[in-house]
């Protein structure tokens, strides 16, 4: 999608500190960390959000969620606790329109979210 912030950094269009790739999935640094780790992992391809990812039923959810857990792993908060987000839909405060899994970390996190 050409007006899609997110695909421009998949494209290297726009700059982004990557932390990996991999194979359908690229994870990059949250501009506006809310923890020691803020990572977020797009499908390389665009899906609007987490419920049009979950349709397309050809196991890129499956890989961005692996891919989520491979983050974890290498920022070294596997062991200590993380979480993964999505937020889907405005109510929820989703605001880039090109799905993406927050990965959060190397904080105690608060339950339930605001
Ligand atoms: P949300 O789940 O759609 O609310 O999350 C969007 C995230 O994208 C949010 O945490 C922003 O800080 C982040 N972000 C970014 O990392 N780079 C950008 O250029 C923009 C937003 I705009």
């Amino acid at each position: 999608m050409t007006d899609c912030l997110f695909c421009k950094i998949v494209a290297r269009e726009l700059p982004a500190d990557i932390v990996l790739e991999a194979g359908r999935a690229l994870a990059f640094r949250d501009i506006n960390p809310q923890a020691p780790t803020h990572v977020l992992v797009v499908p390389k391809a665009h899906y609007e959000n987490a419920a049009a990812l979950a349709a397309a039923d050809d196991g890129l959810a499956d890989d961005v969620l692996k891919t989520c857990h491979a983050v974890a792993v290498k920022e070294g908060i596997a062991e200590s606790g993380y979480r993964i987000v999505f937020n889907t839909g405005p109510q929820a405060g989703q605001t880039v329109f090109h799905v993406h899994a927050h990965v959060l970390g190397g904080r105690a996190l608060n339950w339930p979210p605001g």
